[in-house]
This record gives C-alpha cells, structure tokens and sequence, in this order.
C-alpha cells in the first residue's frame, strides 16, 4: 500500500516513524509520504486560507492551493515526484528482514476495489486511489471501514485546518479519486492530522503480514460487531485477586463460551446501541438472546 499525506503541519506525522507503521514499512508492506501543503502556495506569504464567502468566524483553505497538490498527488507529479520516502526511525530498519513477505506470494490488493455507489461511482472507478478528507462533518469511520482501507493499494489523506477545505475542492477531486469524508468521533478536533493518524493506526494494523498473529484481528472488538471482554495474563492471583478459573480450565469450548458472554455484557454496559442494532439484524445467536435474557432478569433481582 501506498499511502500520501498532505498537511500543512508534516511535524505531527513523526510518530508514524516508529512502532506499528513503522514495522510495515520495514517490511515494505507501505510506502509513507508526507507532504507539505505550503510546497502548492503562491505568492509571497505562501498562504493557504482565506475568508470565508458568507462572512463568519475563522478561515476556510483555498481551493487554489489544495486544487494543483491533489493533481499532483494523484499522477505523481510536481513536488511529489521527488518527495522523500518516510522511514523507520528504528536501526537496521531498512535492511531486509527474516519475516520480509515480499517474493512470498502476497500480490498485492487489486481484488478488492471499494466502490460506493451512493456516490455515483462505477466498477472502473476502482482504479482510482481513495482520497480520504477527515471532518467532523463526514460520516463515522468505523472498523468495517478500516478492514475496507486496509485492501485498497493507495490512500491520499488532505489534512484540514481552520475552519475546513472549501467543498469545491472535494467535489472536484471525485474525478481522480473515490472521496471519502470521515469523521472519527462527536467532538471537534482542531485539524484532521490526529484524525490522519487514528485512521492510518486502525488501517495499517489490518493490511496483511503487518501484525504478527493472522489471528488476533479476528478477535479484535469491532470485528463481530460487539466490544472485546476482559483479558489476563499470569500470575493466576494477583494483590488478592484471581484470574477467572475458566481461562486456566484449558476447556476451549469453557472458554470461548465465557469469552462470548464477557462480550455481550460489556457491550450491553457500554455500547447498548449496538446489541439493539445487532438484535434488529438478527445478527445474536438463540445463546446470545438467552445470555442477554438471563442479564436482565439479574438486573431485575437486584434493583
Ligand atoms: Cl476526522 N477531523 C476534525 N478536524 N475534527 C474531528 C474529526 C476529524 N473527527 C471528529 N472531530
């Protein structure tokens, strides 16, 4: 995957250098560059916001700067053509490693274009990259939009500041790209690169070969539609408290039969809006329904 940031603020993306991400670029599972806006400004004080049409508060980014830096992101031209790889702040990193997966049959994510028709898209708007405009006007990013993310081969992040991007600028790019505008939770943030960074951490995690286990994002929260219960680790007690005797049964049938239950009670303490949509889309199983049914008679008891 490639992934391209444009920002007016290339500071924020170091931690992107280390850990997680990082690991993916080493083993050249991502390439990352990050772009500064200002590179597209003209004229003496490089600025690239204006007032708003309409009067208001505050300052809306200018489509003449943002317009050529997404034409030269999206054909590789321009400043982009020269832009620097971001790289691995740890040692060693760009050296190949012994879990490297390139040359062992991973061909890439052309597969599995995401199209949303919603937007007017075609099939061969799969071939397009995906420009993703964080806002706390877009729609809610959510896992499934992640795992969707994750099997695209490039991704272009347009960091907003101030008051937005005037919307001219993503109405028009939909003729290069498939525009998504996402917001990642019901409160404001001051621009889109900390929204960039939550988005590319969920993303990247899922591509395939970057986490070690193939399994552990089956059993993330989110991946059936409920939160993750409690987990343990050893030792079994611990400043008087015990590990559940279940998860040292060994019994695996015990033992996913409880993990389910943990789930379901706290998704019903946390997120009761989603059992209510899960339960509407018949998506709880006859155990599940009578878990959750035994749950509230306790309730009951003891109120
Ligand atoms: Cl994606 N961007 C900004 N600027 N604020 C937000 C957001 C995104 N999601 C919630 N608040």
């Amino acid at each position: 995957m490639r992934i391209d940031v444009v920002t007016i603020f290339p500071g924020y993306f170091e931690p992107l250098r280390h850990a997680l991400v990082a690991k993916a670029v080493e083993k050249n599972l991502l390439e990352v560059y990050i772009h500064n806006l200002r590179q597209w400004a003209t004229g003496n004080h490089k600025s690239v916001d204006d007032s708003p049409c309409g009067g208001g508060p505050g300052m809306v980014m200018t489509p003449t700067v943002w317009g050529p830096a997404l034409d030269d992101v999206a054909a590789g031209t321009g400043p982009v053509s020269t832009a620097c790889r971001l790289t691995s702040a740890a040692p060693h990193a760009n050296k190949p490693r012994h879990d490297d997966l390139s040359g062992t049959g991973f061909s890439g994510y052309t597969d599995t274009a995401w199209i949303d028709p919603a937007r007017g898209e075609a099939p061969c708007d799969g071939d397009k990259p995906v420009l993703v405009v964080p806002t706390p006007a877009g729609s809610p990013f959510t896992q499934e939009q992640a795992r969707q993310l994750a099997a695209e081969k490039h991704l272009v992040f347009a960091c907003g500041r101030y008051e937005g991007i005037d919307q001219r600028v993503i109405d028009e790019a939909a003729a290069r790209y498939r525009v998504r505008e996402v917001s990642i939770g019901d409160y404001v943030l001051i621009g889109g690169e900390v929204a960039v960074l939550v988005i590319a951490e969920a993303v990247v995690r899922l591509i395939p070969g970057v986490l070690g286990n193939a399994t552990s994002h089956e059993q993330d929260s989110f991946s059936d539609g409920l939160v993750e219960g409690p987990c343990y680790t050893k030792p079994a007690r611990w400043r008087g408290r015990d590990v559940p005797e279940v998860l040292l049964s060994g019994n695996h049938a015990l033992i996913d039969t409880w993990r389910r239950e943990q789930s379901l009670r706290r998704t019903l303490s946390v997120r009761p809006d989603i059992i209510d949509r899960l339960a509407d889309d018949n998506a709880l199983s006859t155990d599940d329904l009578e878990y959750l049914a035994q749950l509230a008679d306790d309730a009951e008891h003891h109120s």
